[in-house]
């Protein structure tokens, strides 16, 4: 995972905030309504091709706890809108409709599925209609400079964390050489091959994360599912 993120936000991203969810039924805690969206246009919040390279802000990973099967709602966008010029219409935002809106698209998956997508792209929530708890947990990184989070992680309360994972809740700053809360200089290396997590895949708070959704990231119009049997084990906890 950390050399999709590397890809996307650049050598020394930063994770900005991160939450779980848990929603029985209907509504979730931040409601049905599409928000993101490119336009107008937001420096934590934007999306760039530069070099043939993806740019974006905000980038979340969005873990499933649990299966998400079709028509059980949950996580959904609008294909396309990471590169829009014109703001969605007010009225075309509320997901709990009946019909479905057309330009929605529904992301689902098993349990251990990663849903990666820039914030760029108009997406929501769709009313949760699945059997038992959607449970998600939510990993939000960003460029090195950028926040959006007012509030940032304090590295000291995580004694056993390894150099790579210091550098990854450092604060926004421009990571110049000389500055005084320096770690090694751009992408440290990652974790040794042959850890517990190597192993297995990548375990996050106890989940393997074999499948890899990215959403509003590629340069195609579509929603597209790529694949990963491998994903690099630097979110692991430290053993
Ligand atoms: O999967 C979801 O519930 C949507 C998450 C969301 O809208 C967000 O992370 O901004």
């Amino acid at each position: 995972m950390s050399g999709v993120l590397e890809g996307i936000l650049g050598p020394g991203f930063r994770l900005d905030h991160d939450y779980a969810d848990l929603i029985r039924r209907g509504k979730g805690p931040i409601g049905t309504m599409l928000h993101g969206g490119a336009t107008p246009f937001d420096y934590g919040q934007s999306y760039a091709v530069h070099d043939g390279q993806i740019r974006s802000g905000l980038v979340v990973v969005a873990y499933n706890l649990r299966y998400v099967n079709p028509g059980d709602g949950g996580f959904a966008g609008v294909a396309g809108s990471h590169k829009a010029t014109f703001a969605l219409p007010e009225d075309w935002k509320e997901l709990e409709v009946d019909p479905p809106r057309p330009y929605v698209t529904p992301v689902t998956g098993p349990a251990g599925t990663a849903i990666v997508f820039t914030e760029a792209m108009s997406h929501g929530t769709l009313p949760w209609r699945g059997a038992g708890e959607r449970r998600t947990l939510f990993l939000k990184y960003n460029p090195h400079a950028i926040a959006w989070s007012a509030r940032f992680y304090d590295r000291d309360r995580y004694p056993n964390l390894t150099e790579r994972q210091r550098a990854i809740l450092e604060p926004p700053n421009a990571r110049y050489g000389s500055r005084p809360t320096k770690e090694p200089a751009g992408c440290p290396a990652r974790t040794a091959p042959g850890s517990r997590a190597a192993a297995s895949g990548a375990i996050v708070y106890g989940v393997t994360v074999r499948n890899t959704t990215s959403v509003g990231l590629d340069v195609l119009p579509v929603v597209t599912a790529k694949r990963f049997e491998n994903v690099d084990p630097w979110l692991d906890r430290p053993s």
